[in-house]
């Protein structure tokens, strides 16, 4: 299918504006393997320019900024670019599935759920003014406290290449609604569709500065916006956990509060009282929605030792169903990973796997009928130990990993046994034996009969190395304000 792919500069102060150093990095269509356009690569003095940009968004018409105006006016602009958005859904579709390799079907349904974000965002920008002022009882009447809730100021958004645009709204929409000015610099592996966004911000005429994007690799672009001395927020991240590692050891040198989204090695567990294809069904798309590209994938299967071949049976025959194509075919549930870097990852982490002794239960290698790519088939492993790298580190890819239990202690054990602590899922027809596990996981989210649903009213974020911080929900808004204490003396009596 044809797509033509906008050539685009960076967006600094409302305004398309070529790199300094004039740098530009190609895009790849992982389905191809094709260039098919390129993007702008920003550096330090990029940084520079869109964070000056962004402090003058904030310093505007003495007082009648965008951080001062109220919530509703910010909502106006938000609703703008959700009606803009949509009315280009099927063309952002399109460019989000050739950047990075996602079924178009899939990337509607992002794009749909990108405008959603802005809308509900600017219901709470909205609501936000009435917020304001909220008394605090104080133990003495000689004392009257309430509180403010202000934008944090310039904050700086770091996204990365799983959902391009979406993970990027999840930022961006909260940052403008609490009243900040944005920097976004999203994944060099996938930036068209925030480019675009870009071209929507210009055409609904957000004042210049409030949002600015600079495309470019992480070190050249990310880590100078990471450790700029005038931004406020530094940074709202997701990405690997590497990379988020060093962006707080950044912020904490300036003593800066960042809010990290990492990665995650996420279980699922299935009891024995379940309804077997149901339960196959959400065990697969828990762990190859996306190709498994999800920080949150639930890639660690704790399956009932009475029903594990049964069950395994049924998920093999629900994967092999899966119809793995370029993301333009009708009908295409998996398109290639995002990258020649990523495709190889998988691969390794698969031959290591088996040299550590694990069974490629099923797929483990390139589709037979896709010879041009990054395709992987959708990939389970059994006889897995926990001291394996597949059980252990995060493949963000394809593949699911196997193990049996046979009392819920032990699924609750093997589940637990992650550095990670961001997603789970629990099967069980028990209602209450799933409360009580739900209770029991260690993870920011967990899911029962079920894997992956997300919506924007509810929060979003892991423990343990996968991060701190929640995303979305108002939650997601109060990452973007500081709360401040105004108390006054009300009493005649001298203090
Ligand atoms: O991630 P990075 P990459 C995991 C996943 C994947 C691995 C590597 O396992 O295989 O990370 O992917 C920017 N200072 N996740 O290399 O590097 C970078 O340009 C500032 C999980 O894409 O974390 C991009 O915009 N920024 C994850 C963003 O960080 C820097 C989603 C994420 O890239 C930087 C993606 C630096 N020094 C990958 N270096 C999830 N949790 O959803 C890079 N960046």
């Amino acid at each position: 299918m044809a797509v033509q792919v906008p050539s685009r500069q960076l967006f600094i102060d409302g305004e398309w504006r070529e790199p300094i150093l004039k740098k530009r990095l190609p895009i790849i269509n992982p389905a191809t393997e094709e260039i098919i356009g390129n993007i702008p690569a920003a550096t330090a003095e990029d940084v520079e320019l869109a964070v000056a940009a962004a402090r003058r968004a904030l310093s505007r018409n003495k007082g009648k900024d965008w951080a001062t105006a109220p919530g509703s006016a910010r909502a106006k602009y938000l609703r703008a670019i959700a009606a803009k958005v949509t009315e280009r859904k099927t063309e952002l579709a399109k460019l989000e599935a050739i950047d990075c390799g996602k079924p178009l079907d899939e990337a509607v349904w992002d794009i749909e759920d990108v405008a959603g974000c802005f809308e509900y965002y600017a219901d709470l920008a909205e609501g936000l003014d009435a917020k304001q002022k909220a008394p605090v009882s104080l133990p003495m009447e000689t004392f009257k406290s309430y509180v403010l809730k202000e934008p944090i100021g310039v904050v700086g958004l770091i996204t990365p290449w799983n959902y391009p645009l979406l993970m990027a709204t999840w930022k961006v929409a909260p940052s403008l609604a609490a009243g900040c000015a944005a920097i976004l610099k999203p994944s060099e592996l996938a930036s068209i569709t925030c480019l675009e966004l870009a071209e929507v911000c210009r055409e609904v005429g957000l004042p210049p500065g409030v949002l600015n994007i600079l495309t470019g690799l992480g070190p050249e672009a990310g880590a100078p916006l990471a450790s700029h001395p005038d931004v406020d927020k530094q940074i709202a991240f997701t990405g690997s956990s590497a990379t988020g590692s060093k962006i707080m050891a950044a912020a904490a040198q300036m003593v800066k509060p960042v809010s990290l989204e990492l990665g995650g090695k996420s279980p699922i567990i299935v009891f024995e009282d379940v309804d077997l294809d149901k339960a196959a069904e959400w065990t697969a798309f828990g762990c190859f929605w996306t190709n498994g590209q999800i920080c949150s994938a639930t890639s660690r299967l704790i399956v009932h030792e009475n029903i594990v071949r049964e069950f395994l049976d049924r998920l093999v025959k629900w994967t092999k169903n899966i119809k793995i194509s370029d993301p333009f075919e009708e009908g295409c549930r998996l398109g290639p990973v995002v990258s020649g870097g990523q495709y190889e990852k998988v691969l390794k982490f698969i031959s290591t796997a088996k040299s550590e002794g694990a069974t490629i239960l099923s797929g483990g290698v390139r589709p037979e009928h896709l010879k041009k790519g990054f395709f992987v088939e959708p990939t389970i492993i059994t006889d897995v130990t926990t001291s394996m790298q597949i059980w252990r580190e995060e493949v963000f890819g394809p593949v699911l990993c196997v193990k049996t239990f046979s009392t819920e202690e032990e699924a609750l054990e093997l589940a637990n046994d992650t550095h990670y602590g961001l997603g789970a899922a629990v099967i069980s027809n028990d209602l209450e034996r799933c409360d009580r596990v739900s209770k029991n996981l260690q993870a920011g989210i967990v899911w029962v009969n079920c894997s992956q649903p997300c919506f924007c009213q509810a929060p979003w974020g892991g423990n343990k190395r996968s991060g701190f911080g929640r995303e979305l929900g108002e939650w997601g808004l109060d990452n973007y304000l500081s709360v401040k204490q105004v108390t006054q003396y009300v009493s005649d009596e001298p203090w």
